[in-house]
């Protein structure tokens, strides 16, 4: 029933197209039930195909005839539930040339109509209660030439109706004298297919009654996986999953794998052995369902009501003797597997309890803390030693990273790999200190690396290590501050390979270079966001220094947009705009405020994901290529950042916001340069005034104003990330309030009010100026239609250049912004607020 459609473009975040076959009169094997009034008029012509199944195929052709009038109805269509279906008519025509005399009667189009009802009843309604699709016409007509040479020009033509109120409906084909053979009648509509993503599954989804419309669907998390950010897709009218926002993910244990997260169930079995004054020894049966091949259990233990101490042991047998217990006193454990998919959950808790201490033994009590704290001492040693020497050959997180969280006991039977956590006051617990900061739960704080005392301290408390063996370099993509930036692969132990990016730290860096280097990792590293770049890791105990990201395949954005210029819809780049808020969003909740917003430092990944990126310490002042000196010394990115910054240092969320704006205009204009080449003194000075960038080529007039309320001189006046988001998200929700446009006309005559005419530019003809932006071609028309001065030009509209023949869009962008450039640049302005 379905017809699958692999669109080229999946890069362009769409997946798969379905149809959904309401009518296909090729496939019905017996009678269509189809009536034709009056009887002389459509009549079926029996034939069979290949296979001897019946070919519904219909003709009249009375061409000669006065007055024509000959229905053909269909049988009642149920819709499904679809509210807009789609008719595909496959037919040839009689070309009236062809036929001797028969050209005052003969017609060479028919019409095609449609009636709602709920039931079959409607049949007999009289004709002038269906409504017109349309008139059909072919594309190819047939002479008698065509008949004789066997050659049969099938046309196929496809409308839509829609939106559809009732269960169902009939058509009707109404011929007023041509001659008509209707091959085949394909009524179908469209759905967004059943999708997992993001961890998210969507169910399929039919679209929506309007052309334009998108409809805001919202996934659920898969089995074991929980919200990270509520995930939602949107469904278009052509059946394709657009703009993904939000994601799920796998709950602690489990792992993603193929987008799952498939674990083994929990140890459901498990007895006590040998139990001794300090010791308990235990067995338990593989789970029900181990889903893999386990590689190890986790056992946590704790002494009943003391959870906030436990101790973790790992082993690979089914059995372990927990020991260094207190005499007479009740233990809690809890198991749990691990595959090569992750952990799964726990089993519930088993209660067991120590044997009591003789009165033989107690009478030398003050003697146990030393002895029980000598040998745990000498097992955490020996441990060290063991983890010291296993943590050099293997890239597992347990193995690899987090050395000071390894304290490990290793008794003669089992192989025990664990780490047991200090006891910690309750209140400790539950407010967590981290390197002075409180943290309360529930509000991420982001830390700022220059507060420690060691910065590879803050490299460790927020990236992993990863040991370079793990690592392959691939190509290199291009050029960092501190060195090249690479592809490659990552291999981590019990996951599978997948492509990264690597940054590199060149050889012969000084101690602060390495510092400012991993500086990002130890930014990057705090934060957990689909729309910030997602760090794996670190490599500091070899050389090179690396720092390992998620791969963006399609690179940053501002590159990325001026290499597929015009190629996106507005929805599209709605959606990364979304993204890059939400992700701001994010930021500012952290309390970061990112002081180098722009798109060059946003990635965009194959599913037009954009990810903020380029976390810096003073890396902002010395790395980015657009960074200026300022007249107090600094050094910054004057035209992405608000005028407060640049004045007095003020970066806040609220600059941020400023660059935000100047991102969407970036996005909205397909990687334009904001302000082109007008100097940073020309735009310090010109936003100063007042003046703003004036509304990219075709730019929805919401975004605009968007973007002008970003750029508010008092900072408290512009929008809030979280409010951009809202405003991005009621946008998507309602594609057609992106239609308004800003007028093209106004936008440039914004600038010929307030400013000096474009002809005393550096152009002396209005061919010298064509010819320079390639568009010599269009002079002899500019000339003949009285645009022959360059003052002339100046009054040029898209309107203007439309009726001009000017027809291509990308030749009507080039004019348009190159007049708008020379503008620019003569009055050191832009459109006054
Ligand atoms: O525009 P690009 O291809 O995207 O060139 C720059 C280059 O490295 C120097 O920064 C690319 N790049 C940086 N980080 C990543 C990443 N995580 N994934 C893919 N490309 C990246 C960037």
């Amino acid at each position: 029933m379905f017809t699958e459609i692999r669109n080229p473009y999946i890069f362009l975040n769409i997946f798969f197209l379905f149809t959904v076959n309401l009518l296909d009169s090729r496939t019905v094997m017996g009678d269509l039930g189809w009536i034709a009034y009056p009887k002389n008029g459509w009549e079926e012509i029996g034939e069979v195909d290949e296979n001897y199944a019946p070919i519904h195929t219909y003709q009249v052709c009375k061409v000669m005839e006065q007055n024509q009038n000959n229905w053909l109805l269909t049988s009642w269509i149920s819709n499904e539930g679809a509210s807009r279906i789609f008719i595909e008519l496959k037919f040839t025509l009689r070309d009236c040339n062809s036929l001797p005399g028969g050209l005052g009667t003969c017609k060479e189009t028919f019409n095609m109509y449609y009636f709602e009802s709920d039931d079959e009843d409607g049949r007999n309604i009289r004709e002038n209660q269906y409504i017109k699709i349309d008139t059909i016409a072919a594309d190819e007509s047939f002479t008698e030439l065509d008949l004789g040479d066997r050659v049969m020009k099938l046309n196929t033509e496809v409308r839509d109706v829609g939106p559809l109120t009732k269960k169902g409906f009939y058509l009707a084909f109404q011929d007023v004298g041509a001659c008509i053979a209707l091959v085949s009648v394909r009524v179908y509509y469209k759905k967004c297919p059943s999708v997992v993503r993001n961890l998210a599954r969507f169910p399929d989804t039919i679209t929506g009654a309007d052309s334009s419309q998108l409809l805001e669907v919202s996934g659920v998390c898969v089995n074991h996986s929980v919200t990270d950010e509520a995930p939602k897709m949107h469904c278009s009218a052509e059946g394709e999953w657009l703009v993904p926002i939000g994601k799920c993910l796998c709950k602690a244990g489990y792992e993603e794998k193929n987008n799952t997260c498939q674990a083994p169930s929990p140890v459901s079995s498990v007895k006590k052995g040998k139990i001794t004054k300090n010791s308990i020894s235990l067995s338990w049966q593989e789970p029900d369902r181990p889903n893999g091949i386990i590689l190890e259990y986790e056992i946590k233990y704790f002494e009943k009501d003391q959870e906030t101490s436990y101790t973790i042991i790992k082993s690979k047998e089914t059995m372990i003797t927990a020991d260094g217990l207190k005499p007479g006193s009740a233990y809690v454990f809890q198991i749990r597997a691990r595959t090569a998919a992750g952990y799964g959950g726990f089993s519930r808790r088993f209660e067991f309890e120590t044997s009591p201490v003789s009165v033989a033994a107690s009478s030398d009590q003050s003697q146990i803390p030393i002895i029980v704290v000598s040998v745990t001492v000498g097992v955490i040693l020996l441990a060290v030693v063991i983890g010291f020497l296993l943590s050099g050959s293997c890239c597992d997180h347990g193995c690899g990273w987090a050395s000071s969280l390894r304290a490990v006991a290793y008794p003669s039977l089992t192989w025990r790999c664990g780490y047991s956590k200090a006891k910690q006051d309750p209140e400790e617990e539950k407010m967590h200190f981290h390197n002075g900061h409180i943290k309360l739960p529930g509000v991420r704080t982001y830390i700022d690396p220059h507060t420690y005392e060691d910065p590879n301290q803050a490299v460790h408390e927020f990236a992993k290590e990863i040991e370079a063996s793990c690592i392959t370099i691939e190509r290199v993509i291009g050029a960092g501050e501190f060195g090249e930036v690479c592809s490659g692969r990552l291999k981590l132990q019990g996951k599978r390979e997948f492509p990264v990016a690597i940054k590199t730290l060149k050889v012969g860096y000084t101690e602060k270079q390495r510092r400012d280097f991993l500086g990002e990792a130890s930014i990057m590293g705090q934060f957990d966001h689909p729309n910030i770049i997602h760090l794996e890791g670190v490599v500091t105990k070899s050389k090179p220094v690396m720092i390992v990201t998620e791969y963006m395949e399609n690179g940053s954005l501002d590159t990325f947009l001026k290499k597929n210029d015009g190629q996106f819809t507005v929805i599209q780049l709605v959606g990364m705009l979304r993204g890059i808020a939400s992700g701001m969003k994010y930021l500012s909740d952290m309390g970061y405020v990112h002081r180098d917003l722009a798109a060059r430092n946003i990635l965009i990944n194959s599913n037009l994901v954009c990810k903020v990126s380029d976390f810096g310490l003073s890396r902002v002042l010395e790395d980015d290529p657009e960074a200026a000196y300022t007249t107090r010394g600094g050094k910054i990115p004057i035209r992405w950042t608000a005028p407060e910054a640049i004045a007095f240092r003020k970066f806040t969320s609220a600059s941020d916001v400023w660059s935000y704006g100047i991102v969407m205009w970036e996005v909205m204009s397909y990687g334009e340069r904001p302000y082109w080449e007008m100097t940073n003194q020309d735009v310090i000075k010109a936003v100063e005034e007042g003046y703003r960038l004036p509304s990219p080529m075709d730019c929805p007039a919401a975004l605009y104003q968007l973007m002008l309320d970003c750029w508010q001189k008092d900072r408290n006046s512009r929008p809030k990330f979280d409010e951009i988001v809202s405003m991005l998200d009621k946008l998507i929700r309602n594609p057609s309030s992106l239609k308004t446009l800003v007028n093209a006309s106004s936008r440039v005559s914004n600038l010929l009010v307030e400013h000096s005419p474009v002809g005393s530019g550096a152009y002396k003809s209005v061919g010298e100026w064509l010819e320079a932006i390639k568009m010599g071609r269009y002079t002899e028309i500019f000339m003949e239609n009285g645009y022959s001065s360059m003052d002339a030009v100046a009054q040029v509209t898209l309107e203007d250049l439309r009726r001009l023949g000017v027809t291509l869009v990308g030749h009507q962008k080039k004019i348009m912004n190159s007049l708008q450039e020379m503008k620019v640049q003569l009055v050191n302005g832009m459109v006054p607020l």
